[in-house]
């Protein structure tokens, strides 16, 4: 099965998945070896690994060193183009749907493909929607738009019904790294409800409790990034 087979069949038995986001940017490849050992002992189903502008040297280095010990599908999570690596299983291709910047609608997708024409990543379609999360996130200053407004919940329903319909294949509600408040579970649960391909939630995510509060409201795939890059027992009371 591919990794999007698995995440649909997942969302048909309701198995909720879980992913750990790895910035290379804040993750020099000496802590690997000890990260690998507490994202094997937690719930993790997934590794995504992307951020701001990184060589993409590093990143392979990175996906190599994880690959040793972590048999856990690796799935790029790009803020550019110079962060696909041919070393991870698959890549989340990712447009900015919530915002109007043709850079993340088309353009980078177009300087990607010389990457990935003889690539072996398995290709994810995937619609992002940015979402308000109480303050400026990277992802808002990178890409220069605005997030939807958090109580917009028409607005972000339709944009993601709209990627459904273009052929996303997924659809990532994104708060942005760091948000103060994670995207409300009132709109998880019309947009989950009111979709056919699996959701995913992720930003600003920074206890157990929330995440179990997102998956019940209908997340289908949970995304934390600060949360363990702060603590690496982040998920022990869980293990
Ligand atoms: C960011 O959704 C991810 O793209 C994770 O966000 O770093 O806030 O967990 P956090």
């Amino acid at each position: 099965m591919t990794i999007y087979q698995n995440i649909v069949a997942a969302k048909k038995e309701n198995k909720k998945l879980l992913a750990i986001l790895i910035d290379p940017d804040k993750t020099a490849i000496e802590q690997i070896s000890d990260l690998v050992i507490k994202i094997n002992q937690s719930p993790a189903t997934h590794i995504f690994i992307g951020g701001s502008i990184v060589e993409q040297v590093s990143i392979d280095a990175l996906i190599r060193e994880l690959k040793k010990e972590c048999q856990l599908p690796i799935l790029i999570f790009p803020g550019h183009p110079s962060q696909i690596s041919q070393e991870a299983d698959g890549l989340l291709f990712l447009s900015l749907l919530s915002g109007r910047n043709p850079d993340y609608l088309i353009e980078h997708h177009i300087n990607s493909v010389e990457l990935l024409k003889n690539s072996v990543l398995e290709i994810i379609p995937t619609g992002y929607i940015l979402i308000e999360g109480g303050k400026e996130t990277a992802v808002q200053r990178v890409s220069q738009t605005l997030p939807i407004e958090k109580d917009n919940i028409e607005l972000a329903f339709k944009t993601a019904k709209a990627g459904e319909y273009l052929g996303k294949k997924l659809i990532y509600l994104e708060a942005g790294s760091g948000a103060a408040t994670p995207v409300p579970t009132d709109m998880i649960t019309y947009i989950s409800s009111n979709l056919n391909i699996p959701l995913i939630v992720g930003g600003g995510i920074r206890d157990l409790n929330t995440i179990d509060t997102i998956f019940e409201a209908g997340a289908d795939l949970v995304v934390i990034g600060t949360a363990f890059e702060n603590d690496s027992n982040f998920f022990t009371p869980l293990c």
